[in-house]
């Protein structure tokens, strides 16, 4: 039930309306009441951490208001909104984005300097809000910050975990993890107490005939968990537009505890019952690109699609249209299969709750939502067992069999005779437990599905999906090419540089439209220019270089080539021929003389990402970065040439520190196995170099930026099938340079050489499956191009401006286009009444 104010009364409404600060005093104002009476503290209490509350909580008074607004403007309009549900969203800090984005960071930085902080340091405060594991909860984040900034009505769903991703603690070399705790103070976040769903679970089903003797299915008993949404507002940059992020969280149905079973004594019991509500919500799964069928995972995909759904149906039903209009009001973008029980939730709300007859219910179902994959690494492609769903969604399981058999009836009558055809197909694998294919079950029942970069695109259509692509026909398969908001990649992480660009461009209309870059090529020649960008560039590495000092105690030379990976660590992302490279370098220089270790090129090497915790393998690959960086820098004979980093807890702060001081960037995917990769972007629009291999985005970069900015190496995708089966039944023999690292490791040159024996044993006994022995000696090779190309700073300068320059394309903004265009079809909002 909405109340709204009576006419009469909304003139003293409208009086007393909030007014959000847009000067410098009215910012101390707001600053200093939120100190005194929000925060209850005073002048002789008022240290950083109160300044960044307050100051946060200014900001969010204003954020409040246009997102107010905004929703207005929404319901006016009463066009289509497009929905993104994404199980991840890896937002970092919200003040510093909040700031810029709003366009008042100078008034924040004079008014916080009045009061007595600099404003870095009060930013510095922040939390990260770490709801994602790695690029598909990023990618996330910064899709919202363009649809905020292109105006469009969208909305982001999502779980509010309590615990976000893990923070990494290095400890004696090895990964230790440590409980994120996020939410001791989080000014961003309003919670809403008065929309809540309640969401059900086990139970059974039946089925009976109504008083028109239709078939009716209900669905009964079992527990009931409640959904509480919390809302986060998200600013667009450079217009009023306040978008929408809605997480639930879950509490106990029957609120603190269950009353009944208290009074009947049964006290452990009824704080037992609301400690298993809250648990849905309680923590992320700290896994990248790997699933593990955790029943509590799949309690939480549903408990989290059950409370969007029911929300966007709600709003759909208020504007009082019929139900053949749902798919004109409403887009749905799954974000990978994490959320496609939103399609078997939908279709179950429209047959069993609204009475629809199933092929009605079902061409709007299949109108409705669009589905993004992200990988096809088959350990990552989600399988949930029939038992479980049995158990835990028992009237779902029916519905989707039912899709499944309307699906391959459909087949047989296109392909008949094809009993093959039909057991790859079938949503349902035939094994023992049956297992429920959620990437063909997000398929069948959405209208586009698209991958995340060219290369991978057409991978899923001639590989996973080909069937599909036979039965659907090729239009339903689609691209979209992954984007980076400039914003907070160029503006916020590299302020000067953005500077230096708006100085030459007219302002920072650059940030709403990247193509505006193409305008400072023609300074990639310019002495002046290139000077100053050197500068800025440096001055980046020195601000990195204090951080390494300041966490690791290792002093680095910021003139050095600071060659840079940071990702989550996996074996297919190869950090571990990153690190047997750098062995090979240090065995390199060991064997030189003095005099021709002068000729060498300084270089100092970053590592940073965090492994999985039940990934032994990838902790294995950390602990041997930490050993070898312990034996390299502390060797006398090598000094400033070559120095071993591991940045512990990588996260998105972190990269807006380490991202602007690369020089080379590693991007060394075997081909065919990263769907895009959206570092590589970040690191070239910061004016960094890349290594790569011809792998998901890198490739598109370098038709953007030309062959000759980027370092390629190694195999194709096209040639590891091949590889693989040589490697199985023919010879493998392992690459001799790589040979000479293995024996320096197993020398124990870096300590217990048994500590690393799974991580050599994977190349030279047991196939080795991501071709690191096959792409070394390429790899070793480019490096010495690297190294070479950095000798001359006037050419390698060039290459990074006129790299920037064609950086365009890569911007979330046009990737947001293109989803809004091809996929959703909705239109900006006209923000100007
Ligand atoms: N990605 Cl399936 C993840 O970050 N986690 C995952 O579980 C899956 C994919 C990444 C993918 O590895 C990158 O290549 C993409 O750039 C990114 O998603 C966004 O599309």
């Amino acid at each position: 039930v909405e109340a709204s104010i009576p006419e009469p009364q909304r003139a003293a409404w409208k009086k007393f309306a909030t007014q959000p600060f847009s000067n410098v005093e009215d910012f101390e104002r707001d600053v200093v009441r939120h100190v005194e009476t929000t925060l209850a503290r005073s002048i002789f209490n008022c240290d950083e951490t109160a300044a960044y509350a307050a100051a946060s909580l200014a900001f969010r008074d204003r954020l409040i208001t246009e997102w107010n607004r905004t929703q207005q403007r929404q319901t006016i309009v009463d066009g289509k909104r497009v929905y993104y549900l994404s199980l991840e969203f890896l937002m970092g800090r919200a003040l510093d984005n909040a700031m810029l984005n709003v366009g008042l960071k100078g008034v924040a930085k004079e008014g916080l300097s009045d009061l007595g902080f600099r404003i870095e340091d009060v930013i510095e405060q922040e939390h990260d809000a770490a709801l994602g594991n790695g690029g598909l909860g990023r990618l996330a984040a910064c899709f919202l910050d363009s649809l905020a900034s292109l105006n469009y009505p969208a909305w982001g769903y999502g779980l509010r975990y309590r615990y976000g991703i893990f923070k990494q603690e290095i400890i004696d070399g090895y990964q230790v993890e440590v409980p994120d705790y996020w939410l001791d103070f989080n000014p961003w976040e309003f919670p809403r107490h008065d929309i809540v769903v309640d969401i059900q679970f086990h139970g059974t089903t039946k089925k009976y005939q109504d008083e028109n003797g239709k078939q009716v299915t209900v669905w009964e008993g079992g527990e009931i968990v409640r959904a509480v949404a919390y809302d986060v507002p998200i600013p667009g940059f450079d217009t009023p537009s306040t978008n929408n992020l809605r997480l639930w969280s879950s509490k106990a149905a029957s609120g603190e505890f269950d009353f009944q079973k208290f009074n009947s004594g049964d006290y452990e019991s009824s704080v037992a019952d609301q400690q298993r509500a809250e648990t849905i919500s309680a923590v992320l799964y700290p896994n990248d690109n790997l699933d593990r069928g955790k029943e509590l995972r799949l309690k939480q995909q549903y408990f989290w699609v059950a409370a969007s759904l029911y929300d966007i149906v709600r709003r759909f039903k208020k504007t009082k249209r019929a139900w053949n209009q749902f798919s004109d009001q409403v887009a749905i973008q799954l974000n990978d299969t994490h959320p496609t029980l939103a399609i078997v939730e939908l279709q179950r709300i429209l047959v069993d709750l609204e009475g629809l007859e199933w092929d009605e219910a079902w061409a709007i179902v299949s109108k409705t939502f669009g589905y993004t994959n992200h990988t096809v690494l088959p350990e990552a492609l989600e399988k949930w067992s029939v038992p479980l769903f049995q158990s835990l969604l028992p009237r779902h399981l029916q519905i989707i069999y039912e899709i499944n058999l309307y699906f391959l009836q459909s087949v047989e009558r296109k392909f008949p005779n094809d009993r093959e055809l039909l057991a790859r197909i079938s949503v349902i694998e035939e094994s023992q437990p049956k297992m429920i294919r959620m990437a063909y079950l997000a398929i069948v029942g959405s209208h586009k599905v698209n991958g995340v970069a060219e290369l991978h695109s057409d991978l899923i259509r001639s590989t996973i999906f080909k069937d599909f692509v036979k039965i659907f026909g090729p239009d339903k398969f689609t691209n979209v090419t992954n984007g980076i908001t400039p914003r907070r990649w160029l503006h916020q992480a590299n302020p000067r540089l953005s500077e230096l660009i708006a100085s030459k461009t007219g302002g920072l209309g650059y940030l709403k439209d990247l193509t505006v870059l193409g305008e400072i090529e023609k300074y990639a020649d310019d002495k002046e220019f290139k000077k100053e960008w050197q500068e800025i560039k440096y001055a980046n590495k020195v601000r990195l270089a204090k951080h390494i000092k300041a966490t690791t105690g290792v002093t680095v030379n910021p003139s050095a080539l600071f060659d840079i990976q940071v990702k989550r660590i996996h074996e297919y992302k190869r950090q571990q021929m990153n690190i047997f490279g750098v062995i090979h370098r240090y065995l390199t220089i060991k064997s030189m003389t003095p005099e021709e270790r002068k000729a060498v090129a300084p270089r100092v090497s970053v590592f940073g990402g965090k492994a999985a915790p039940g990934y032994w393998m990838a902790k294995t690959i950390i602990h041997l970065i930490n050993s070898v960086g312990k034996v390299i820098n502390s060797d006398p004979e090598i000094g400033d040439l070559l120095k071993v980093i591991f940045l512990e807890d990588y996260n998105v702060s972190k990269a807006e520190i380490i991202i602007p001081a690369s020089d080379v960037s590693e991007h060394i995917s075997t081909a065919g196995t990263e769907a895009s990769g959206t570092s590589n972007m970040k690191f070239v629009l910061n004016g960094g170099l890349i290594i790569g291999t011809c792998d998901g985005a890198n490739i598109e970069i370098t038709r953007e930026i030309g062959e000759n900015n980027i370092f390629l190496f190694g195999n194709l995708a096209e040639d590891v099938e091949d590889l693989r089966h040589a490697h199985n039944y023919g010879e493998h023999t392992l690459d001799p340079d790589l040979a000479r690292v293995f024996e320096a490791i197993k020398d124990g040159m870096f300590g217990d050489a048994g500590a690393f024996g799974a991580l050599t044993g994977a190349i030279e006994d047991h196939g080795d499956y991501y071709l690191v022995s096959d792409d070394f000696h390429s790899y070793v090779q480019t490096q010495a191009l690297v190294d070479e190309a950095y000798r001359n700073q006037d050419e390698w300068l060039t290459k990074c401006i006129t790299s920037v320059a064609r950086m365009g394309f890569f911007s979330s903004d046009r990737c947001i286009n293109e989803y809004a265009e091809s996929i959703w079809n909705i239109e900006p909002l006209d923000t100007s009444t």
